[in-house]
């Protein structure tokens, strides 16, 4: 077994996921200031410190995305933000993309940055504890999109930015995100999702990526938010079940789902169907970002004082979402 094979199986196992908190300044002062808080570097680092050190970090939580300007802040104990999380047995990940920009030659698409000069951010960020990445392609979906060029070369960058990772010894999580904004039918986004997963393992291949040292990261398969065309989670469940049997090959040691803007319960509910009925080798886990932090952020904001509180709010959360990565929640415990 790998090195790399096994940061990603200690992250992913015993019903472990992830606490996407890699938000970028700009989405973290959108969040903030939808609930009236400053956006201050101290207010950020408060909240994230807040889940960092919640009981469920030891037994829900198996690694955590950091955005750059939290991986390199000290919490008020005096240990660094890595320091913190990894005394709680969870793993430090860094987003090292750079973001999106429109897409030159499809300008309705979108691609990602953040290669050029990668190989040296990504040395500094092992320094700060990191042992995985993560970098996120963004896909449009409607009958013209994503197009082919946004396919290709969103694959490419995964693929570029995968192989410097392991070559820096750390686990890349590979995110392909295929929106979920627009009114197609769940069967358009499982024929998308299944083209851009499929490019992304093409590419992957190609740049001699060890497939049993990466962590998938997908969208479930969904109707568009707009869409009238509503299915039931056990059909969500179904498609994204032969998505990724049809086209993630079998060494990859896990999947780690993006909420991709369902409601709490609707990614809880979602994941646990998709366990019940994992006919598949991988694990089906979470890798949440609001899914995860939404009422815990929404209790902070009454008074960002109350830490306890919070964590409470989080950590019924992240015990609800690892309950639903073996297959165990049911709606009834969301009351208990
Ligand atoms: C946490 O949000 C991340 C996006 O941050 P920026 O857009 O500010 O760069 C995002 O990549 C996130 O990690 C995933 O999309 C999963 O988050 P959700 O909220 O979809 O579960």
């Amino acid at each position: 077994m790998s090195e790399l094979n096994k940061i990603a199986l200690k992250i992913l196992s015993n019903g472990k996921g992830i606490l996407a908190a890699d938000e970028s300044t700009g989405t973290m002062t959108k969040r903030l200031e939808a609930i009236k808080v400053p956006s201050s570097s101290e207010n950020r680092l408060l909240f994230r410190e807040t889940l960092f050190s919640s009981a469920s970090m030891k037994t829900c939580i198996g690694g955590v995305i950091l955005y750059d300007e939290t991986i390199k802040q000290t919490a008020s104990s005096n240990k660094t933000i890595p320091e913190l999380i990894s005394s709680s047995g969870a793993i430090p990940g860094i987003k090292v993309d750079t973001g999106v920009k429109v897409l030159a030659g499809s300008p309705q698409e979108k691609i990602t940055e953040g290669l050029d000069g990668l190989r040296e951010r990504l040395k500094e960020y092992y320094k700060h504890g990191a042992r995985f990445t993560k970098w996120r392609g963004v896909y449009n979906i409607s009958n013209r999109y994503p197009s082919k060029l946004s396919i290709n070369s969103n694959a490419h960058a995964l693929a570029r930015y995968s192989a410097l990772v392991q070559e820096c010894e750390m686990v890349p999580i590979v995110e392909p995100e295929v929106l979920m904004d627009g009114n197609h039918t769940a069967q358009d986004c499982f024929n998308k999702t299944s083209e851009v997963i499929k490019k992304c393992f093409e590419e992957l291949l190609l740049h001699n990526v060890d497939l049993t040292g990466i962590i998938l990261k997908p969208n479930m398969i969904l109707q568009g938010n707009k869409s009238e065309n509503k299915i039931s989670s056990e059909e969500v469940a179904k498609l994204t079940l032969k998505c990724l049997k049809e086209n993630v090959p079998s060494n990859v040691p896990g999947i780690a789902f993006l909420s991709g803007g369902q409601t709490e319960i609707q990614a809880t509910e979602n994941l646990n169907l998709i366990n019940r009925n994992n006919n598949t080798n991988f694990i089906m886990t979470y890798s949440y970002g609001r899914a995860l932090q939404q009422s815990a952020l929404k209790f902070w904001s009454k008074n960002i004082k109350d830490i306890q509180g919070t964590q409470k709010v989080f950590n019924h959360r992240a015990n609800m979402c690892t309950l639903a990565a073996q297959g165990k929640w049911s709606s009834e415990l969301e009351t208990k």
